[in-house]
């Protein structure tokens, strides 16, 4: 075995999902998907025959590129592989190569061509007020074209859509208290709009990498995953960080952290949303299976939709 696999294993076993757990997704009963088991070899040839390159388009409103970048962040096998042998990656502002009117036309015209079967990704909120012109995606004929404009006229004609990153789902960090863009999340902008297409919303702020390939896996296995409420897949947003949390047993015995780098305490008392916030980090980890926000800090909340105001301001006892 490949020293790179030992130790991609030893990662899978300290974040709690193993490679059964996702053979079993794919086979319909499992709770858990990790990256890593999605880059098995065998796993990706399995989806390269079955799938034929999902042609995915990737457009971006108003965001920071952190969720392009901790996707891109995957360590092992390298998320190109996933790029390149599973999906097909039509449109990326961030990464393609070419640009201006080219790109655009690329990415209409295999909008139109493969209208009905690709997925949209949406990173970034989409600002609605001054007629979306607070982000303009490019020019088409001489006319601008807005992250609005864009997103609708996309989302029509997708299979389906992943809003991807808190910004993309719920609106985020552009539409913070004071919010003079009217930015607005993926959910919403189709609503009023009356776009029907389904949505999974896969928020973090960024993402977790996981989480994206995992919904995308699902997605073009299995269909749509089960969604909670808040419109984010059960598989990866269904427990809560607290309830689940290794210094639950300390707050218990009112072990309490003093500072933020301290390795024992609950960190309560500097502001910890982790009670308010549902998502897997506390198993699936960080930064390939290395460490997580409550083990370095707390948790922000980052993934609900009322971040950030909801949970600011941080690292202050709520
Ligand atoms: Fe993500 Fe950015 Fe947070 Fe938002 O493009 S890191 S959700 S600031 O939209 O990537
Ligand atoms: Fe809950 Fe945060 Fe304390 Fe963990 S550190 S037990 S998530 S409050
Ligand atoms: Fe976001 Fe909390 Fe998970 Fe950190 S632990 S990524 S702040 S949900």
């Amino acid at each position: 075995m490949k020293d790179e696999q030992k130790l991609h294993e030893k990662q899978q076993e300290k974040s709690g999902v193993s490679r059964r757990d996702f053979l079993k997704t794919l086979t319909g009963t499992a709770a858990g998907i990790g990256i890593s088991q999605v880059f098995n070899p065998a796993v990706v040839s399995a989806m390269k025959s079955g799938l034929k390159n999902h042609p995915v388009l990737w457009i971006q409103g108003q965001g920071c590129t952190g969720c392009s970048v901790s996707l891109l962040n995957s360590v092992e096998p390298t998320i190109a592989k996933i790029l390149l042998d599973v999906i097909s990656l039509q449109y990326h502002p961030t990464v393609m190569a070419s640009e201006g009117e080219t790109a655009l036309e690329n990415l209409y015209r295999v909008a139109k061509q493969e209208k009905g079967r690709f997925s949209l990704v949406v990173e970034g909120a989409i600002p609605t007020a001054a007629n979306g012109k607070y982000c303009i995606c490019g020019e088409l004929d001489g006319k601008e074209i807005t992250m609005v404009e864009m997103t609708e006229k996309l989302g029509k004609m997708a299979g389906s859509v992943l809003a991807v990153g808190t910004c993309a789902a719920y609106g985020g960090i552009p539409a913070a208290k004071g919010n003079v863009t009217g930015a607005t999340g993926v959910m919403d902008l189709f609503k009023k709009a009356g776009i029907k297409t389904p949505v999974v919303n896969i928020p973090g702020c960024p993402i977790h990498p996981d989480w994206v390939v995992g919904s995308i896996v699902h997605l073009l296995t299995k269909g749509i995953p089960e969604l909670d409420a808040d419109g984010r897949p059960v598989l990866f947003f269904g427990e809560n960080i607290h309830e689940n949390c290794p210094h639950l047993d300390e707050l218990d015995n009112d072990i309490m952290a003093k500072t933020l780098s301290s390795v024992k305490g609950c960190r309560m008392d500097l502001g910890c949303n982790g009670p308010n916030t549902n998502a897997d980090c506390f198993k699936r980890k960080w930064n390939s299976g290395l460490n997580w926000c409550v083990d370095n800090a707390l948790c922000i909340g980052c993934v609900e939709p009322g971040f950030p105001d909801a949970s600011s301001p941080f690292y202050e006892a709520k």
